[in-house]
């Protein structure tokens, strides 16, 4: 396999590799290619349905979405589906998956399945990378902070999707929840500090109030959102992006109304996270 940066500092692109054929040396070498990165791009796989579930099963374990749709023949395979007639998309803000869990997902697995003839890229940011480059000031003020992590203003009675053309697609109401995590965490596989907040699922830190939590969140965010920790990656029939959720953050562009998108998504369970 041959292993070629994605952009300065976000993500890597593997090629001379087939997802559906994998040896197990070549699972191996990849595993340590994404605890580097974090986050892989795939082209030309044109994986099947069976083959995308063999291949995370061969990685991980696997975890079920709770809001998300599945399909109608594999139920670990959660559809992140836009028809051409809805305005809303699914993660169109920046965010993790599952950091509202006690134990978030490790990672997230994305096919291609139906794509729009323009738009519809997905952008990511490196989250160890924009750790590492914090004013020390801002480390300092982050160090042994923990934050509260939420679905319920997303998929709760009066969140925000539910007030959407989304809502009809979306299943557990009842199963919104909070987790707190430190701020700042070990990466489990590289052993990097890592920022562990995000936009989308980050409500506030543990023992301060809303706005004051607001006013560092806001700091921090900008921060992450610059061009060397950031990218965007334009799909293609037969991509594959793999990203680790506790050191990315992603978006999924909306800027294709009128058309269809449809992508299969599988979650690989993660491990409880620790403090730096
Ligand atoms: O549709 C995308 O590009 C990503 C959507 C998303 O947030 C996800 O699948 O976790
Ligand atoms: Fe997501």
């Amino acid at each position: 396999m041959k292993i070629t940066a994605f952009s300065e500092g976000c993500g890597a692109v593997v090629t001379d590799l087939q997802l559906a054929n994998l040896t197990n040396d070549a699972l191996v070498e990849l595993r340590g290619v994404f605890a580097e990165y974090g986050l892989l791009f795939f082209r030309n796989q044109d994986l099947t349905p069976d083959q995308h579930l063999e291949f995370a099963e061969r990685f991980g374990r696997i975890v079920i979405n709770k809001f998300f749709k599945t399909t109608t023949e594999f139920p670990q395979i959660a559809e992140v589906r836009k028809e051409k007639t809805q305005q809303t998309n699914i993660g169109g803000g920046w965010h993790t998956d599952h950091s509202y869990d006690a134990i978030p997902a490790m990672g997230s697995i994305l096919v291609a399945r139906t794509l729009p003839k323009t738009g519809g890229d997905t952008q990511f940011a490196n989250l160890a990378a924009a750790y590492d480059a914090l004013p020390k000031n801002l480390k300092k003020r982050i160090e042994n902070l923990r934050a509260v992590h939420s679905n319920t203003h997303l998929y709760g009675e009066n969140g925000l999707y539910r007030l959407t053309d989304l809502s009809e697609q979306l299943g557990g109401v009842d199963r919104v929840g909070d987790a707190t995590h430190p701020v700042v965490i070990i990466h489990p596989e590289s052993g990097r500090k890592v920022l562990y907040v995000n936009p989308g699922h980050t409500i506030q830190f543990e023992g301060w109030d809303f706005t004051e939590s607001r006013a560092l969140l806001d700091e921090l965010y900008e921060h992450v959102i610059q061009p060397q920790f950031t990218c965007s990656f334009n799909w293609l029939p037969g991509s594959v992006t793999f990203w680790d959720n506790r050191c990315t953050w992603h978006q999924a562009n909306n800027d294709y109304q009128g058309q269809a998108r449809l992508m299969h998504r599988i979650t690989l369970a993660g491990s409880a996270l620790t403090a730096a």
